[in-house]
């Protein structure tokens, strides 16, 4: 079992990617628990205040290190994380190598940054990870959150099924998945691949191995350029 507890100032933005097609499956299946929580509730006055100017000037908010400490302390009290991981566009580029190490922990926090991003006090004092999920700017980190829990939470044994087997998928094996087909065999003037109608598992195997190699060498060869 695995449990993911996330910060965030907009909750409504991660609720949806949550509760549907694999990751409700991951969670009603008692395999992965997601708890979206409110920055908000730490809040230092009433009005709900978690962030403020930055020190030396400069346009943008900084969220403020007590509602953050605080959250994380009270979050903590039931067991350590893991793992607290900083969303943020400067952190280490997130990829299926991370997925898998990530998947095989117990309980781990995700802070999600906005504004100008965190007083970087907690990122020295709490963050163990940073991540970026591509080099492009968002909003702030619950998209790129909602795709890292989607990444980690399929690979938890016994979320998937055959399927959905993870085990085909691009990058499992650093290769990228090979052409799939579904019925009609003949669809205007375009045709399934003839192994793939003959029913020899062998000879599919082999086709599907040599596709795979053959898009990679195309479209990513610093995928095998990769490989030790
Ligand atoms: Cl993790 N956060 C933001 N705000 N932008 C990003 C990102 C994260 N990863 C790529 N771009």
């Amino acid at each position: 079992m695995l449990t993911v507890d996330i910060l965030t100032v907009l909750p409504e933005l991660l609720e949806s990617p949550m509760s549907h097609s694999i990751m409700k499956r991951a969670q009603d299946k008692g395999l992965l628990q997601v708890r979206i929580h409110q920055l908000r509730k730490w809040a230092v006055n009433k009005y709900g205040m978690v962030d403020d100017y930055q020190y030396g000037g400069g346009a943008g908010m900084v969220m403020m290190c007590e509602p953050l400490a605080n959250a994380i302390d009270e979050l903590q009290s039931d067991g350590a994380f893991d793992e607290i991981i900083y969303m943020t566009p400067d952190g280490r580029r997130f990829d299926q190598r991370m997925a898998n190490g990530l998947s095989l922990k117990g309980k781990i926090l995700i802070i999600c940054g906005h504004y100008k991003g965190i007083d970087d006090r907690i990122r020295q004092r709490y963050v163990t990870k940073e991540i970026s999920i591509g080099d492009y700017v968002l909003s702030g980190g619950e998209l790129a959150a909602a795709v890292v829990v989607d990444a980690i939470g399929r690979l938890i044994p016994g979320v998937l099924n055959d399927e959905t087997s993870a085990l085909t998928d691009s990058f499992q094996d650093n290769l990228l998945a090979p052409p799939v087909y579904t019925r009609p065999a003949e669809f205007r003037d375009m045709k399934v691949p003839d192994i793939l109608l003959q029913g020899d598992p062998k000879k599919v195997e082999e086709w599907r191995y040599e596709q795979a190699l053959q898009r990679t060498r195309e479209r990513r060869p610093d995928l095998l350029q990769d490989e030790e």
